[in-house]
């Protein structure tokens, strides 16, 4: 007897209905009849995979992902950006992500097949950026840069993402995964790109003599289930290989991943049927060559840069500088003023860090002073306090309809408020995040704060869960819930006890109105 096919779930069915990229010939009708004409499924869901995302929290504005490999962009990619939301006012801002990516919000349907040519007059893409597609490819923000640096890691983020989504134009062989994916290639020493949460993550090793990558699979964070990658047990050497093995892994994924209930359909709940041994027999087989055992040990050795701050190049007499863009968000204006600066002190370049900050490399040794009384640097500090310095939130309910809680404006009061009251001997990085999806990586912190409801004095109001543990750079490990439930209302006190009893807080003498040991903002 035949056994009964799996019953697919409901994304599988539209999408065997009608390919996500089946939206790409149809934009510029969409455009014409407006966003209240098309197709549900088509505007809620297939329009993600040329990164457009309708918003249900701000109907008709739309948030546009784009893709910016290993964090790489440029003054005049920046400026574009910069006039796209220039366009729309007080709804025109941007988000750099916690993927080094940039996202574009307030966006009309309308304007998007005229934005997507502006866009590719400069070499930018959108594609592929959302649903079941490889998210933007994360690598070290300081590449090519860094005086410490094991591998260069620009070649070949670029390479894949140009096989991944067809060098912009779409890629079918990979737009119907069975859930979203995760790639990071790390060339540093200090994993500034969390290789671990990825679902294949490359990390500098040696194998005897011959510099590599070590790959880790399976790593992901989902509302049910967070786990760090594990070795595949494999080393490749540095060049099209790395490009050829993540193909034959996405395939693997593609072919064998499971369709049916999408809370299982990461590449880690594969790994776990298969076991990692039949996963890599599996991967080689669609590698077509001998895959090499892993190297003993990786390279990655050092705790965890922020890249805030001046900071030697390894091109004598040249300085990256690393500015603190607080949460991420950005104005227009701030963009035109980034790019600005790119150009007038640098060389027109700017880098993304997975913390949500801007990089400016290139920058003279006779240029940094002046460089560093840019008004615009009392905002992008390059020396933040240290609450605000860590902080990283995600989106939160402002735009985002899964959010339980209100995040980037009430994590950034608390951390100046927190700042003002407290001495803390060194940066504490704290990352809120507005659901169980953990968008915001709460679990690489060194305390998360995870959104939830909770009832106070008979009322629901908004509430966290607290995650600690959460350890980055070398040996990685996964922070934990240390506890459930804490109202946003009683978090500066928490917040206080934590940071005293944890990280060496102590309070400042002369603080100003305080409340349960911090000042009182509106968090
Ligand atoms: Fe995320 C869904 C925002 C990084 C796990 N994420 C969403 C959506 C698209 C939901 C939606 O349609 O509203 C959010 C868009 C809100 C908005 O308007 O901005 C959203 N995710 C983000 C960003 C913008 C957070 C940020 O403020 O930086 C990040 C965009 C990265 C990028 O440039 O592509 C972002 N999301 C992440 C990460 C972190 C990472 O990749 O290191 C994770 C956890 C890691 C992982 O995926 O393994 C993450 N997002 C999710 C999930 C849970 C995935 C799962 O397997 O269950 C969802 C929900 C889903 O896919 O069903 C989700
Ligand atoms: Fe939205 Fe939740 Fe992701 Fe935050 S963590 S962006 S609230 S899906």
């Amino acid at each position: 007897m035949v056994d009964a096919a799996p019953k697919l779930n409901k994304f599988e069915k539209f999408k065997a209905e009608k390919d996500g990229l089946a939206v790409k010939p149809e934009l510029k009708q969409f455009a014409e009849m407006g966003w209240e004409a098309v197709d549900e499924t088509d505007l809620t869901h297939r329009l993600k995979w040329l990164g457009i995302f309708f918003r249900p929290v701000t109907p008709g504005k739309f948030m546009v992902r784009l893709r910016m490999p290993n964090g790489l962009l440029s003054s005049q990619k920046l400026r574009v950006l910069a006039e796209v939301i220039q366009q729309y006012g007080d709804d025109g801002s941007a988000d750099i992500t916690t993927r080094q990516n940039i996202q574009l919000r307030g966006i009309r349907l309308e304007d998007i097949p005229n934005i997507f040519e502006r866009f590719e007059a400069v070499g930018l893409t959108s594609m592929q950026s959302g649903m079941d597609n490889v998210r933007n490819i994360t690598g070290s923000p300081v590449a090519g840069i860094d005086a410490n640096e094991v591998i260069d890691t620009r070649g070949f983020v670029r390479k894949l993402q140009d096989m991944i989504t067809n060098n912009g134009e779409g890629n079918i062989a990979f737009t119907n995964l069975p859930r979203k994916f995760n790639i990071a290639v790390e060339g540093g020493r200090d994993n500034s790109v969390h290789a671990e949460i990825n679902d294949i993550a490359f990390v500098p090793a040696y194998r005897g003599d011959l510099l590599g990558f070590n790959v880790l699979v399976g790593g992901f964070f989902s509302a049910r289930r967070c786990e760090a990658a594990i070795p595949l047990d494999a080393w490749v050497e540095p060049n099209d290989d790395v490009v050829d093995l993540s193909r034959a892994i996405l395939e693997v994924y593609r072919d064998h991943g499971s369709r049916v209930n999408r809370q299982k359909s990461r590449m880690m709940w594969l790994i776990e049927e298969w076991g990692i041994e039949q996963f890599r027999e599996n991967v080689q087989a669609a590698y077509g060559r001998l895959l090499l055992r892993a190297a003993s040990e990786d390279l990655i050795d050092w705790d965890k840069r922020d890249h805030i701050g001046v900071h030697p190049q390894q091109q004598p007499g040249l300085n990256f500088v690393g500015l603190n863009i607080p949460v991420g968000r950005l104005s227009a204006v701030d963009m035109f003023e980034l790019a600005r600066l790119a150009d007038v002190y640098g060389e027109g370049e700017l880098r993304l860090t997975v913390e949500q900050n801007v990089i400016i490399p290139h920058i003279p040794d006779s240029r940094l002073e002046v460089f560093l009384t840019e008004p615009v640097l009392e905002r992008f500090s390059v020396q933040p306090s240290p609450l605000v310095r860590s902080l990283v939130s995600c989106t939160g309910a402002q735009f985002c309809k899964f959010a339980l809680v209100e995040t980037k404006q009430r994590a950034l009061a608390l951390a100046k408020a927190l700042d003002q009251a407290l001495e803390l001997p060194q940066a504490v990085r704290i990352h809120w995040t507005g659901c169980p999806n953990s968008c915001g990586q709460p679990q690489v912190a060194d305390i998360g704060l995870m959104g939830t409801k909770v009832r106070k004095d008979g009322k629901t109001v908004e509430g966290v869960d607290i995650y600690m543990g959460g350890k980055v750079g070398k040996s990685a490990q996964l922070g934990t819930c240390v506890q459930k439930g804490v109202p946003c209302d009683e978090l500066p006190s928490v917040l206080t006890t934590l940071l005293t009893d944890h990280f060496g807080a102590s309070p400042r003498s002369m603080a100003p109105e305080m409340h349960g040991g911090v000042a009182v903002t509106a968090v």
